[in-house]
């Protein structure tokens, strides 16, 4: 049986991808973070499997993260943890580096040190393109593998040092670590401050007349590649099979505005969007990443992976889950 530790297993991805290994017959250890309040709601229809078992361990914590490692001296390591909200990184810089790229070091400097034959991935991101993109190869912009990164906000910056920490501990100690530039992705499971659940649930409560307030949002013409989370767990999975560690561009290939995702949204419950939002000047970002299509050319070739979700089947599987419509995704 195959053992792997999944950081953040609270979380949107920990979610789906502990479901995901526990049907491979993984022994899954996930690793959560103390709080004042139970926060496994993503886990709860899990927590009775036998082949999951729970540590508690923050990842800013060198000798936990040590001790961790060298107990189940695991088959692979899935770093999902992470202060992942680019709006408060700009708020909260410093904490932001210390668990994004120190925690990083914490597991890179475990496995090298306990347990070097450990496969580590690594949750990279398209937020480390920032404002850059590419015009070469496609009559569209877009970004992959190839090109430049300039992040545009603390989280970028923490995720790109720990990306270049990955790619050195693989050529300098010959470690197994890959990274997947996964392009955003979303599902019912979305933390309820990203701008599309924040949208979904809106709706859902406006349509259950729970609310007659107005929706407020900051930059509605940021474009997005949004993709489904399920999708994008099955990719980290493959990457971690293959014989030699390498970095992949995970996303569906098309690009959305906020305005987009609004319309679909809202057109999908029969209301207009203008008639519910409002703009609030202070959800704008310092600095915002204005545009993001990510080709997935190499993960198709060398991990056969494309995305099974449409943009409008990730957008109405959101919705009817906050109006009620499903029970559970
Ligand atoms: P998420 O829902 O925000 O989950 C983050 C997880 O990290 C939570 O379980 C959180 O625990 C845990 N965590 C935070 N700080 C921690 C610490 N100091 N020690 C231990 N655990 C800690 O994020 P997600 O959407 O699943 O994303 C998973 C990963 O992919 C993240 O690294 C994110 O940056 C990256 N990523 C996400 C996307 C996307 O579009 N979703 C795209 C590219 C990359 P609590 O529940 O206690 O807060
Ligand atoms: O913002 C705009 C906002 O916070 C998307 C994380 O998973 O994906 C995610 O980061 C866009 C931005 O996601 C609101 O300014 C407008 O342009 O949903 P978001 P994100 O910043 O793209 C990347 C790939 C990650 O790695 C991150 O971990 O929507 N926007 N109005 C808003 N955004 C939010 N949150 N709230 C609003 O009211």
């Amino acid at each position: 049986m195959q053992t792997a530790i999944i950081t953040g297993i609270t979380g949107q991805d920990g979610s789906y991808l502990c479901e995901l290994l526990l049907e491979k017959d993984y022994k899954v250890i996930g690793m959560y973070r103390r709080s004042s309040i139970n926060n496994f709601d993503r886990i709860n229809h899990l927590l009775k499997t036998p082949h999951l078992i729970l540590e508690e361990c923050d990842l800013t914590d060198p000798s936990g993260i040590s001790s961790l490692i060298d107990k189940y001296k695991p088959d692979e390591v899935y770093n999902l943890a992470a202060q992942s909200h680019v709006g408060s990184s700009f708020k909260n810089p410093s904490t932001t580096i210390e668990i994004d790229t120190i925690g990083v070091v914490n597991l890179l400097e475990a496995i090298k040190n306990r347990s070097p034959s450990t496969k580590f991935y690594q949750a990279s991101t398209s937020e480390m393109y920032g404002k850059n993109y590419d015009t070469i190869k496609y009559d569209e912009p877009y970004q992959d593998e190839d090109t430049m990164f300039l992040p545009q906000s603390p989280y970028g910056v923490a995720k790109l040092a720990s990306h270049r920490l990955v790619g050195i501990y693989r050529e300098a100690y010959n470690l197994f670590g890959c990274c997947g530039i996964l392009f955003n992705h979303e599902s019912s499971r979305r933390g309820e401050n990203f701008v599309t659940r924040k949208i979904t649930k809106y709706i859902g409560d406006l349509v259950n007349n729970k609310t007659n307030k107005t929706l407020q949002l900051g930059n509605l013409s940021a474009k997005r590649d949004w993709g489904h989370a399920k999708d994008y767990v099955k990719a980290m999975y493959l990457m971690m099979q293959q014989d030699f560690a390498d970095d992949y561009v995970i996303a569906t290939g098309n690009t959305y505005s906020v305005y987009d995702f609004l319309k679909i949204a809202f057109d999908h419950v029969g209301m207009n969007y203008k008639d519910h939002v409002t703009i609030d000047e202070n959800l704008y970002r310092p600095a915002e990443v204005q545009y993001l299509r990510g080709i997935p050319a190499k993960a198709n070739k060398i991990l056969n992976w494309t995305p099974e979700y449409s943009f409008k089947e990730l957008v109405y599987e959101m919705v009817d889950s906050d109006v009620g419509a499903l029970d559970h995704v």
